[in-house]
């Protein structure tokens, strides 16, 4: 008989076929003859989103039928997604029958997922990270909602000009986005502006009115996250800003076209544009906006759910965790109190139990400059009734501080709100301490120095307060989706049960001593290095031979990462080059890609540097191919999905105490390459699982830093007794990779010489000794290679699942929900 068809929701090849020929036609107005690959990818994918909406449907539908389930609500501005068709076809398990559908109607399944334009809504770490852990959500089957903005333009494309960066528009939408499903009929307004008011109620008690100078719409746009083979499907609700309709000027100012044009683009630029700085640097306005707006819509939306299934809204921490991704969305803690109290007429004490029961904060920063904060003049004039809970909160607060530690006025100063030093500003991070239940660090290394440093107050006021929770990343991803060869032949060794349990990996340990799995490690990891080759060729016209060493580097340009101290390590290689022609020397490609703040000059200038020091080397005869510098266009999702299958050396080396987690790292070795790295962030457990053999390391530690610092560091005395480290300075000075000019570069060597706050003249001998240490390794390929499947072995820990696991467990409270036992 004829095999059934089932459009939406089939998942045989039959099925997908038809549903795509079928979305051609109805969506697209196209055929199989006529279509254009832009339409190809938007059937296809709405194909999968069909797919996704069943689960989604049937899992929503079976949590909140459930009154005691306790549902996640991850808060952050950002969510750096990445391309969606290939993740979920991996998770739904169909690959393979898309891959057939898709060539029996005559086209290749590779060049329509290459179609996608990856939603880029977040800088770097954090923002990926958030995108790993709804990812993880879902595969745990732990329901939960991702809320955040969706920006109209995400984090700018990169291009490089004559060696500088230059930034360009992300038009991520041109297209169109067939992920997602707008929904006006849940949109919510938020109040900006105006004064406060107060009144008695019915009872006769004190209540504040806010009248707002004008009120934005919020429009939540939903995503599907499907989980990894589990029927769990949740999803990401970001919302786009609107002007509210119903605003009335003529009351103003008589029809006034011209002030409502106005106010409409007012209203849209909310959500216009991604900041794409990843740390604070003055208070702008419109990011502030940003934050208020999101972060009121989510709080609106969770109310309205949790009212709709019957929950009182002092009960509101029993149905929702929050979990606040660093200080951005910190003003929920004010915002929720301001809904409790002024909406629904809940008592002060009542819903600060409420607040402070549903909110939790991560930190992802110890450098005291970057927290957030904002002058109480702009909150005043933006948001000014949540100021006046701010003020109340304080208040309170700081009768509690001094009953605990009474006479102690640093404490008080230091632990306020309201930083009162100079101009008044509200310090987010102290905001986000008060009033949640949990605050946690991302390794432990940093949760422990968080402890003694920035939140040392906080522990001694709120001990049971702390928590780590080592960062993690989706194996789905950044293994399986994007590094079939190594995942194919992992699977023939020990099966498919790793991708949904990461511990599965340490099953490999053994393979590493034979040979023949070696050399299959070994083939998987040149073709992929052929891949990179082909593309490094295509976007920047440098060839790079496949079979050396490629030591890579890829992540925001920043100078505690210090891009500079590798380029510094290039430079000495190709001093001993000139110096000896004839050298000895392992042939080594070095990979860069990352953006820098358009803001951030040093950062752009240490890109030029790259370029520049590339020019020189790449083209000198005497270096005949064995050193080649590449700085690696627009490093965005789509673009490190093909870079971290084709390292072999992964560079980790901030200074120690300064990277707080780092995720990239765990990408790398994941895919089996070796790291060379400092003590610091999430490298310190890396090693440790990896074993400290099979890890370079080098560097002053965290402690060593600091002592440094404080007994008076001189870089310049280093450089005056390191010979090497002087060839190098000098050459850059002589204008060798500058077309003669002496000053280009000079901020970054005068700045190394006189204030070097990163130390990378302390740790440069200890780096070039690891790097030729590094290359003595690489010469014996079966001990390299055996090094590096020990590494993806010991991956276990770094699966987002094991951090969500321990969110879950130390943090929310709350147990997976199989929906098909519900
Ligand atoms: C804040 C206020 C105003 C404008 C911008 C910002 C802002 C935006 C983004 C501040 C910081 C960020 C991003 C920070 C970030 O990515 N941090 C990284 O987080 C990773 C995940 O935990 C860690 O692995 C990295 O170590 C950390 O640098």
């Amino acid at each position: 008989s004829a095999p059934t068809i089932d459009v939406r929701s089939g998942m045989d090849v039959e099925s997908l076929k038809q549903a795509i020929t079928e979305h051609l036609f109805y969506q697209q107005g196209r055929n199989i003859v006529n279509t254009s690959l832009n339409d190809l990818y938007m059937a296809v994918s709405h194909t999968v989103h069909d797919r996704l909406l069943q689960h989604e449907h049937k899992t929503m539908n079976a949590v909140f039928d459930n009154n005691n389930v306790r549902l996640v609500s991850y808060m952050s501005a950002e969510f750096l997604m990445g391309p969606q068709l290939g993740v979920n076809l991996i998770d739904l398990n169909i690959m393979a029958e898309m891959e057939q559908a898709v060539q029996e109607l005559g086209f290749s399944l590779n060049t329509i997922m290459a179609q996608e334009e990856e939603p880029g809504l977040g800088n770097g770490g954090l923002g990926r990270l958030a995108a790993c852990y709804i990812d993880s959500m879902a595969s745990q089957q732990i329901p939960a909602i991702g809320y955040g903005i969706r920006y109209e333009f995400g984090i700018f494309d990169q291009v490089i000009r004559d060696g500088w960066q230059v930034e360009i528009t992300d038009k991520w939408l041109r297209n169109g986005n067939p992920w997602e499903s707008a929904r006006p009929e849940l949109a919510v307004n938020v109040k900006f502006g105006g004064h406060t008011e107060s009144y008695l109620d019915s009872n006769e008690y004190l209540r504040y009115r806010w009248k707002p100078d004008y009120m934005v719409t919020g429009i939540p746009y939903d995503t599907p996250i499907m989980g990894y083979k589990v029927p769990s499907c949740n999803f990401l609700r970001l919302w786009k800003s609107e002007a509210e309709e119903s605003f009335d000027f003529s009351s103003f100012n008589q029809g006034d076209y011209y002030k409502a044009v106005e106010y409409k683009v007012k209203s849209e630029n909310i959500s216009k544009v991604l900041y794409p700085n990843d740390e604070m640097l003055g208070g702008k306005k419109l990011r502030l906006k940003q934050q208020y707006f999101f972060v009121s819509c989510s709080l609106q939306d969770m109310m309205n759910i949790h009212l709709r299934f019957d929950g009182k809204p002092q009960d509101f921490h029993k149905r929702w965790a929050i979990q606040l991704n660093d200080t951005h969305p910190s003003v929920a803690v004010a915002e929720l109190m301001r809904i409790l109290v002024d909406e629904y007429h809940v008592d002060w004490d009542v819903a600060w139990h409420t607040t402070c029961s549903t909110c939790s904060y991560t930190n992802h920063t110890l450098l005291p400059e970057a927290l957030e904060k904002w002058p109480v003049g702009l909150f005043a004039y933006l948001i000014p009734r949540v100021l006046e809970i701010i003020f109340e909160i304080n208040y309170r607060f700081l009768k509690e501080v001094s009953s605990r530690f009474p006479g102690d006025n640093g404490k008080l100063s230091r632990m306020s709100i309201i930083d009162e030093s100079g101009e008044k500003f509200v310090r987010m991070a102290n905001l986000a301490c008060v009033g949640c239940c949990a605050i946690n660090g991302v390794a432990e290394l940093h949760t422990e120095l968080l402890k003694q440093q920035i939140l040392h107050d906080w522990v001694e006021m709120f001990p049971e307060r702390f928590h780590n929770v080592t960062n993690g990343v989706t194996p789905r991803r950044f293994v399986v989706l994007s590094n079939p060869g190594l995942s194919n032949l992992i699977i023939e060794s020990i099966g498919d049960k790793w991708p949904g349990k990461l511990d599965e990996l340490r099953k490999l340990e053994p393979f590493a001593d034979d040979a023949a799995f070696r050399e299959k490690f070994r083939s998987v990891k040149l073709e992929n290095k052929k891949i990179l080759a082909a593309l490094i060729k295509e976007r920047t016209g440098v060839v790079v031979n496949p079979s050396s060493m490629f030591d890579v580097q890829v992540k925001r340009i920043h100078e505690y990462k210090r891009q500079h101290l590798s380029v510094l390590h290039i430079i000495a290689l190709y001093l001993r080059i000139k110096q000896n022609p004839d050298i000895d020397i392992v042939p080594r490609t070095f990979i860069f890609g990352g953006k820098a703040a358009p803001g951030y000059f040093s950062a752009k200038l240490i890109i030029k540097l790259i370029n520049s020091v590339g020019d020189v080397v790449n083209n000198d005869p005497d270096v005949k191919d064995r050193l080649k510098v590449v700085f690696f266009p627009d490093f965005n999702v789509t673009n490190a999905q093909l870079i971290y299958p084709a390292a072999d050396l992964s560079e980790q080396i901030s200074t120690a105490g300064k990277e707080a987690s780092g995720t990239g790292n765990m990408k790398f070795s994941m895919n089996g390459a070796l790291t060379i790295g400092t003590l610091d962030g999430a490298n310190v457990e890396i090693r440790e699982e990896v074993g400290n053999d099979n890890f370079f390391l080098f560097g002053l530690t965290a402690a060593q830093v600091e002592d440094a610092k404080r007994n008076g560091y001189n870089p310049h005395f280093i450089y005056d007794n390191n010979e090497e480290l002087r060839n190098v300075i000098s050459m850059i000075n002589s204008g060798r990779f500058s077309n003669g000019d002496t000053n280009l570069f000079k901020p970054i060597t005068d700045n190394l010489l006189w204030h070097d706050p990163f130390m990378l003249m302390a740790d440069f001998s200890l780096y070039i000794a690891c790097q030729d240490l590094v290359a003595e390794t690489w010469k014996n390929t079966a001990e390299w290679n055996r090094m590096a499947i020990l590494n993806v072995a010991r991956m276990g820990k770094f699966s987002s699942d094991r951090s969500i696991q321990d969110y879950c467990e130390k943090i929310w409270k709350v147990k997976p929900f199989n929906i098909r036992k519900a």
